[in-house]
């Protein structure tokens, strides 16, 4: 084997009970989040959008390339044109592009073509997957387990900025290249989601589902 150049870990352990705790809490406190839809215009300290992303830049990834970008948007020029963009793209697929079956799939949340979180909330993270790397002299880098590698990075920013005590919605308008163009990213970064972030509405409802129960999720195969 190739020898992997080490420093010691930096690890905590903790007395069993500390463990159970904290496990526990961390449930109860991720149960709570939930993704809305509804955002109030309140600002939001940028030290602490910062910290979260910084704290999704921990995820791994394949061969610790780190292949994500975060763009940070509270520019309100740049704002409404992403919204604009979206709401065009959105329309078509409510309108047109949308299998019936796909309709039905989204129905319980009640989305629509119309789009005005991506103005009133203070912040819009978008999130770019670079496919490749570009080396010094232009050169590209393949990349690894790309999608992998971004959606854990997304999951900690997730529960990172719930953590801290915001709401996000996680958005997808499809396609989503206008973001590259709006946002001027380079050609090997590809758009993988808008996070808006911010405080909910005073009145923000979120639709009445239910979580598939531990049961459901999980396959036990005991000692
Ligand atoms: N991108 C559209 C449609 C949409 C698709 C899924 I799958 C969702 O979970 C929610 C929405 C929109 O943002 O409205």
């Amino acid at each position: 084997m190739p020898e992997a150049n080490t420093i010691p870990l930096d690890f905590r352990r903790y007395s069993l009970e500390e463990m159970r705790q904290r496990a526990a809490d961390f449930r109860a406190e991720l149960q709570r989040r939930r993704t809305v839809r509804q955002f109030s215009d309140e600002a939001v300290p940028g030290a602490v959008i910062e910290d979260c992303i910084a704290a999704a830049g921990s995820a791994p990834s394949g061969a610790n390339q780190q292949p994500w970008h975060f763009v940070v948007v509270s520019d309100p020029e740049i704002k409404r044109r992403i919204r604009e963009a979206a709401e065009a793209e959105e329309r078509e697929f409510y309108e047109r592009r949308a299998p019936d079956e796909w309709l039905q799939a989204l129905a319980p949340l009640g989305t629509d073509a119309s789009k005005p979180f991506l103005e009133t909330a203070p912040y819009l993270i978008v999130i770019f997957a670079q496919t490749y790397g570009v080396s010094e002299d232009g050169s590209r880098i393949k990349h690894y387990y790309v999608s992998e590698s971004v959606g854990i990075a997304t999951g900690i920013l997730i529960a990172a900025l719930h953590y801290a005590g915001l709401a996000t919605l996680t958005h997808t308008p499809s396609p989503m290249s206008f973001l590259s163009d709006i946002l001027g990213r380079p050609a090997n970064e590809r758009p993988y989601l808008i996070l808006i972030t911010g405080y909910p509405a005073e009145d923000a409802t979120v639709p009445a589902i239910k979580r598939k129960n531990l049961g459901e999720i999980t396959t036990l195969f005991q000692a």
